[in-house]
Order: C-alpha cells, then structure tokens, then sequence
C-alpha cells in the first residue's frame, strides 16, 4: 500500500480536517510543512502537488489530491469508514460538507485569523463575520438535537470537517456557551478512539 504524505502548516483549520480524519481511522501518515509565512504556497514545486496553492494536500502515491472537503471524501472512500453506509447517507455527508465550507468555516476562520493576528481588518469585519457564524451555529446546534452525529448515530467526516471548524471557536472569540447540543457533540468526538486536537495531530516540522 503507497505511503500517505499530509502537506499542510499547523495552524491551518483544513490541515487539521485531514489529520483528523486520518488519525480517526487509524492511518499513518508522512507530513511535510509547507511555510506559508515564506510563500511556499506559491513556489512551484508545491504548485505541482496543489494547483491552487493552498494547505492542505495529500499524495498517495501518484494521486495528488486537494480540498480538505474532497481529501476527506476519498479517505473515506479508499478505507471504507466514515463515509456513511446507504446512498442516502452519503449524499447526508455531502450536503454537510459543502453546507460547512459555506457558512460555518469562513465565519469561524477569519475571526480567528484576526484575533489571532494573522489577519488584520476593522472590526465591523469581525462583528459580521461572527454574527454569520452564529447563525450557522444555530442551525448546527438545532440539528444536533436528535441525532448524536451529523449523520445518524455514527460519526463520519461530516462531523471531522465540522469539528475542524467549530473547535477554533474559542480562538475566534465566539462563545459555544449557549450551544448546548454542540457543546454535548464535541465531548463524544474528543473521546473516539484516536481523537487528537490540533496541535497533537499536526507536527511544526516535516515528519517521517
Ligand atoms: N477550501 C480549501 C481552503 C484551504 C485554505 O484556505 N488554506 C489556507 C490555509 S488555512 C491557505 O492555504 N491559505 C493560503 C492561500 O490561500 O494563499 C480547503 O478546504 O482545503
């Protein structure tokens, strides 16, 4: 079986997306840093491992595979877990995905990038974008009310990809306080087996 290569930084949200999922399927992985302070990113060896110069990336053997969302789906795919068991779950598992990358992680992301001081913009900005992420916790705590993941009563990478939002929260300064079934959901992924949190999953170096 080909050796899996993680490219990412980690402080990335989607890099840990990745190694998250990995890490709760059991599969070992190679990581190589990408420097995004130094513009990395941009240079063309790692062009030709992501095209759009972005973290992260995942090779597997000669399959060069971007987009959190989408490497998310291809593990699920290549050790059958996580993915959902019927059509109908599976296409559940989507409609999370894409729903995630539009409402909840730009929202949880960029606040975090500005109190973080990785970006800076006025805080107008951040009042929005907060205000939006509320509004994507809302409808995420009240679909948490009946189910104990996002997909029915097993986890999938629906609740990896939305984990890897909702945990930066507080780094974003959004308060989880009011979201009881959230709050309840995170508690049950932090103790599957091979849960780790960001800075456990990700290395600050290249790692064999
Ligand atoms: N939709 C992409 C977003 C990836 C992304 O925004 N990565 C950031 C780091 S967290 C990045 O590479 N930023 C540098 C850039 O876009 O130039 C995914 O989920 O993989």
């Amino acid at each position: 079986m080909s050796k899996l290569t993680l490219y990412g930084i980690w402080l990335s949200g989607p890099t840990y997306k990745a190694g998250l999922a990995l890490s709760l399927m059991g599969q070992p992985f190679a990581y190589k840093h990408v420097d995004l302070r130094a513009g990395a990113h941009k240079q063309p060896e790692y062009l030709a491992v992501n095209r759009f110069g972005q973290v992260p990336a995942l090779v597997d053997g000669d399959l060069k595979l971007c987009q959190s969302g989408s490497i998310l789906l291809y593990l699920a795919d290549k050790f059958g877990k996580m993915g959902g068991k019927t059509p109908e779950e599976k296409a559940r598992v989507r409609e999370w995905l894409f729903w995630e990358f539009d409402r909840l992680a730009p929202n949880v992301y960029r606040p975090r990038a500005m109190k973080r001081g990785f970006m800076k913009l006025d805080d107008n900005l951040y009042q929005l974008y907060s205000g939006l992420a509320g509004d994507a916790l809302k409808v995420l705590d009240a679909s948490l009310a009946t189910s104990a993941f996002l997909v029915g009563n097993e986890p999938t990478v629906a609740d990896v990809a939305v984990y890897g939002d909702v945990s930066y929260a507080g780094e974003a300064a959004i308060d989880l306080a009011s979201y009881a079934n959230i709050k309840a959901w995170m508690e049950r992924m932090e103790k599957l087996p091979g849960f780790k949190k960001y800075e456990d999953v990700l290395p600050k170096q290249d790692a064999a």
